[in-house]
Formats: structure tokens, C-alpha cells, sequence
């Protein structure tokens, strides 16, 4: 069982389309165990994205992830990293395959829409950067998993 990060961006929040994004998440059978509505401070930002601070495009990342609320979720599933990974589609929208969630509603580069941690460590980071743990509920429970596909 694996833990994964994943935020509705303020382009998807301003759009209107938080319920279909995540959705699609819950849908695909991932368990949801944490989720709130937030103003990302400037401090934050900079440090999810400390990653990026060298590349040309951070002080953009910074502006536009504080430009308005985002949906910063949390969720639980068996190779739950990867799976979100497949479901949001390349980074670039243009590129995205249909069906994915970058490829179905996204154009901008910039404003892509979503988030989604891209390895076991970021997962971890990034959890508890926008998340307390008693925040966080909805441990394994082995007698429902038959509602949730893959487990
Ligand atoms: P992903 O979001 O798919 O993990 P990363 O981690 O390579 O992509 O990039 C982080 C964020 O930086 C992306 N979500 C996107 O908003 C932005 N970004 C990536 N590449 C560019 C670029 N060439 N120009 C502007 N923004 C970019």
C-alpha cells in the first residue's frame, strides 16, 4: 500500500473542475485520506518546488501555484505514485494522451492543472509539507477492500 500527493491546481479550481479531477482518482479505485482547500503561502511554494529553484520557469511556478486556492489531497493505493502519475498525463497538455487529465482539459504548460508526486521520496516530502498527520485518515481497512479496486 502506497501513500501519493496530488493538488488540484488554482487553474482547476478557478475552472471549476475539482469534482471531475478527482473523480477521476476515486474512480480509478484510490482511497482518498486527506483533502483540504488552501491558499498556498509564498514560503510553501517555494519550498514544493525547491526541486525547481534553478530552473528558468520558478519564480512562475511560485506566482502561479499562490494565484488562488489550490485542493491539495492525499490518497492510498496500491502503487498509488504511478497510478496517479498514468491518470494526470505528461507534463505538457499538448502532449497528454486523451483520456488522461492534462490531456482531456489542459493546454497551458504552466497551468496544467494538476500535481502529482513523482517518486516514493517526493511523496513523503510532500505529504507532510501540506499535511499534519492527524489530518490524514482512513487507514487500510482489510475488511472493505472489496470496495477498493486493487488493494
Ligand atoms: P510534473 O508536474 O509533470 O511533475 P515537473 O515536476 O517537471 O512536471 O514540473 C513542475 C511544474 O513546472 C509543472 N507542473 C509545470 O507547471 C511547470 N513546468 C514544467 N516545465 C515547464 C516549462 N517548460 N515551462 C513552464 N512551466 C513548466
Amino acid at each position: 500500500m502506497e501513500r501519493t500527493f496530488f493538488a488540484v491546481k488554482p487553474d482547476g479550481v478557478g475552472r471549476g473542475l475539482v469534482g471531475e479531477l478527482l473523480g477521476r482518482l476515486e474512480r480509478k479505485g484510490l482511497r482518498l485520506v486527506g483533502l483540504k482547500l488552501m491558499q498556498v503561502s509564498e514560503g510553501l511554494a517555494r519550498e514544493h518546488y525547491a526541486d525547481h529553484r534553478e530552473k528558468p520557469f520558478f519564480a512562475g511556478l511560485v506566482s502561479f501555484i499562490t494565484s488562488g486556492p489550490i485542493v491539495a489531497t492525499v490518497w492510498e493505493g496500491r502503487e498509488a505514485i504511478s497510478t496517479v502519475r498514468s491518470l494526470m498525463g505528461a507534463t505538457d497538455p499538448a502532449k497528454a494522451a486523451p483520456g488522461t487529465l492534462r490531456g482531456d482539459f489542459g493546454l497551458s504548460i504552466s497551468a496544467n492543472l494538476v500535481h502529482g508526486s513523482d517518486s516514493p521520496e517526493s511523496a513523503a516530502r510532500e505529504i507532510s509539507l501540506f499535511f499534519r498527520t492527524e489530518e490524514l485518515v482512513g487507514a487500510a481497512r482489510p475488511e472493505e477492500s472489496w470496495i477498493y479496486a486493487g488493494e
